[in-house]
C-alpha cells in the first residue's frame, strides 16, 4: 500500500496520474497548503520542504519508503513498475531531459507567473513581463518537440509526458486561446486527456 499526500493541484496530479496509471493500491491524505497543514512536523518529516506531493511506500524493501516532489515520485513509480520509462538509454535519457524540465522549467515558471499575474498585490509589469516571456519560451520548446513526436520521448506514453500535462491542462482552462498558437501542443494535450488514468488522476484528491 501507499500513501498519497496530496492537494488538488498541478504537481499532486502528476503523482496521482502516475499512481492511477501504473494501478498501485494506493490512499490519498489531503494535506491543505491553504491551511498551513503542510508544515506541521508529522508531514514536514515525510516532505522536508512542506511542499506536496509526498507519498510512502510501505511496501518497500527494506520497510517503509518515503518519496518526495514530483519528480522523484515519477522516477520512483517507473523505477518500483517498470512502467513508463524506458530501458534504452537513449530513450531513458530524453526522459529525463523532460522530466526535469517539467519540474524545473514549465511548473515553476507557471507558478510564478500565477503568482505575479495573479495573486500579487502590486501587479509589477517587468514581473508579469519576465515570466510571460518564460512561460512562453517553454511552451515554444514543447511545440517544437511535439511537432516532429507523438508523445514527449518518441511514439511512447512516459513520465516525461505525466511531468508536464497538469501544467498544460490548467494553462489551456485559463488562457483558452492558448493552443490557437501552439497546435502540436494541443494536439498531445488532447490525446494524454482521453486516458482514463488521467482523468482519474486529475481530480485527486477531491
Ligand atoms: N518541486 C516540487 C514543488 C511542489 C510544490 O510546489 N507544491 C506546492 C503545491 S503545487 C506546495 O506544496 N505548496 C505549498 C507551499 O509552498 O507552502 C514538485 O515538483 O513536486
Amino acid at each position: 500500500m501507499i500513501t498519497l499526500y496530496s492537494y488538488p493541484s498541478p504537481n499532486g496530479h502528476k503523482a496521482s496520474i502516475m499512481l492511477e496509471e501504473t494501478g498501485l493500491p494506493y490512499e490519498t491524505v489531503r494535506v491543505d497548503v491553504t491551511m498551513g497543514e503542510n508544515l506541521e512536523p508529522g508531514f514536514l518529516a515525510i516532505s522536508p520542504l512542506g511542499k506536496i506531493p509526498a507519498l510512502i511506500d510501505h511496501d518497500a524493501a527494506k520497510g517503509p519508503r518515503r518519496v518526495f516532489g514530483s519528480g522523484a515520485i515519477l522516477e520512483y513509480l517507473g523505477e518500483k513498475t517498470g512502467r513508463f520509462l524506458p530501458t534504452d538509454m537513449c530513450a531513458r535519457t530524453e526522459v529525463w531531459n523532460w522530466l526535469a524540465f517539467g519540474v524545473s522549467d514549465v511548473g515553476p515558471t507557471s507558478v510564478d507567473m500565477f503568482r505575479f499575474g495573479v495573486r500579487a498585490p502590486e501587479k509589477l509589469p517587468y514581473a508579469i513581463e519576465l515570466f510571460k516571456s518564460e512561460l512562453h519560451r517553454c511552451y515554444r520548446a514543447l511545440e517544437a518537440q511535439l511537432s516532429q513526436t507523438e508523445y514527449l520521448v518518441d511514439g511512447e506514453y512516459t513520465i516525461a509526458d505525466i511531468s508536464v500535462f497538469p501544467f498544460i491542462a490548467v494553462a489551456s482552462q485559463t488562457a483558452p486561446t492558448l493552443f490557437e498558437t501552439y497546435p502540436s501542443m494541443k494536439r498531445w494535450h488532447d490525446l494524454v486527456s482521453t486516458r482514463p488514468a488521467v482523468q482519474r488522476g486529475m481530480v485527486v484528491p477531491e
